[in-house]
């Protein structure tokens, strides 16, 4: 098949799925390259077998609020591709989320969880349901409702759910619940657990303390270092948090960050005991990101206005660039100021944040540019490692976890930068993971057979 032919039949297949078909394009103009070096990946037809979930799960969450109104929500999860180990990914909570965004999360996941080298498979999940504004036994009824149907289509060795966007900690523990009670069974069903019933040290931290940890990797190739570096951050969730965390232990400065109702930017810089108000303010309150000015005054807030076609966020001078917040948050109008304003590194903490022609721009000016199923695999990589501390029935340290984690960052890193160069275009991170991700699982799928 054609790569005209391939791309028609995901359009045809899978109408209306934009979000699907743009994660799916940029895998593909990547791995044309590995096709023609290898035709048994296309006599296997792999990337055929790629774009197809193994399976797709959908089900009614119906649930009970505050007022003793029912309401019903959609609960999707799709189990994308076994060929590395158990379908692993995330859940998301959020009122966008449909077919498309979790299937493109969940082809994302496929190659991420590749390149962390660990015996991973992919899948993603979650549900159009808005945490914002419920109450927390609100959110724990609904949790319920979503673990009663989704507990017979996962477990320890066969799919291994965690957070996303709108599911962290509290969410973890209220499905972990539901699955021990439904099945009566103490495992490792899900990752991002509590590290008093069974979850891993470094879990919470993981995603974003790995990402700088890859960006200190690409400084370190052009020579530098984190330190002095200013920092443009967007979001103030799990990843934002404790990107800005490693930034500050690192000597570098975040100036901005945001939730979706708009932006900060804090010219004199996040430190530690401002960043401990952010994380006490998102994590403890729930509350709004526009609090920072009221007790930093110095900081302004720019409300999110959506009559205008760019984010002013990315429109300051700094060095680095990290989105944390959601696909497609930096369009090419953004993608202009962020290299007119002379930063020089762009690492995605979010999944898919930037739009093509973003990236395009990025490849084209030289700005050293990683994808977030690169970059952003820290967290991911994490969960594995708190699985193996599930099997084995072991417990390991805060350091013992975090010398891992900065070990399979490196080792990811330099996965892309070889790739890359044995494709001839060194350098270029978007080439590098997307070949790397894919050739460990088309030999998988190879090895184990057309089925
Ligand atoms: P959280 O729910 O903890 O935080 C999400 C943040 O992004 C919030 O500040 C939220 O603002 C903002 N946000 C979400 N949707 C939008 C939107 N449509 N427009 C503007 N801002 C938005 O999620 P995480 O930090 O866990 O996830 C952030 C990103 O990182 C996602 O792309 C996720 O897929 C990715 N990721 C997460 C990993 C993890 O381990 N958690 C691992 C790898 C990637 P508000 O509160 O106002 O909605
Ligand atoms: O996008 C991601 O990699 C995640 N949300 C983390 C998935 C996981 O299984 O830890």
């Amino acid at each position: 098949m054609s790569s005209l032919d391939l791309l028609s039949v995901v359009k045809q297949r899978n109408p209306g799925e934009t979000e699907f078909l743009q994660a799916v394009e940029e895998v593909y103009h990547s791995v044309t390259k590995v096709l023609e070096r290898h035709p048994k990946y296309a006599k296997f037809a792999i990337l055929e077998q790629l774009v197809e979930p193994e399976r797709v799960i959908s089900f009614r969450v119906p649930w009970v609020n505050d007022q003793g109104e029912v309401h019903v929500n959609r609960g999707i999860r799709v189990q994308m591709n076994s060929a590395l180990g158990p379908f692993k990914g995330g859940l998301r909570f959020h009122p966008s989320v449909n077919y498309s965004i979790l299937k493109f999360l969940a082809f994302e996941q496929v190659f991420k969880n590749s390149l962390t080298g660990l015996p991973l498979g992919g899948g993603k999940g979650g549900s159009d349901f808005d945490p914002k504004g419920k109450s927390e036994m609100e959110v724990m009824r609904f949790c319920q409702s979503f673990m009663l149907e989704l507990a017979r289509h996962i477990g320890h060795r066969v799919d291994i759910p965690a957070g996303d966007i709108g599911v962290g900690g509290r969410e973890i523990g209220f499905l972990f619940g539901t699955f021990k009670k439904i099945t009566n069974e103490f495992s490792g069903v899900l990752t991002g657990k509590g590290v008093d019933w069974g979850g891993s040290l470094i879990r919470a931290e993981a995603t974003g303390y790995g990402l700088i940890y890859f960006a200190s990797c690409m400084l370190a190739e052009k020579g530098n270092s984190m330190a002095g570096k200013k920092c443009l951050i967007s979001g103030s969730g799990n990843v934002a948090q404790y990107a800005m965390e490693k930034i500050l232990h690192e000597g570098g400065t975040p100036i901005t960050t945001s939730d979706s109702s708009g932006y900060i930017y804090d010219p004199e810089g996040i430190d530690k005991d401002k960043l401990k108000f952010i994380m006490d303010l998102k994590a403890k309150r729930r509350g709004r990101i526009n609090e920072y000015v009221e007790t930093y005054p110095s900081a302004t807030f720019t409300p999110r206005d959506p009559d205008i076609d760019y984010n002013p966020l990315w429109d300051h001078k700094a060095d680095c660039a990290f989105p944390c917040a959601t696909q497609n948050e930096i369009n090419v109008r953004d993608a202009q100021n962020i290299v007119n304003n002379g930063i020089h590194l762009v690492a995605e903490g979010a999944n898919m944040p930037c739009e093509p022609e973003a990236v395009q721009l990025f490849l084209e000016n030289g700005t050293p540019y990683a994808p977030g199923k690169a970059s952003n695999a820290g967290g991911v990589a994490t969960s594995g490692l708190e699985m193996i501390q599930n099997f084995s029935g072991s417990k390991w340290t805060s350091e013992e976890v975090d010398v891992k984690l900065k070990s399979i960052m490196e080792n990811i890193h330099k996965t892309c930068i070889d790739a890359s160069t044995s494709y001839g275009d060194a350098g270029n991170y978007v080439l590098g993971a997307n070949v790397a991700g894919f050739v460990r699982v088309a030999e998988s799928m190879i090895a184990q057979g057309v089925i």
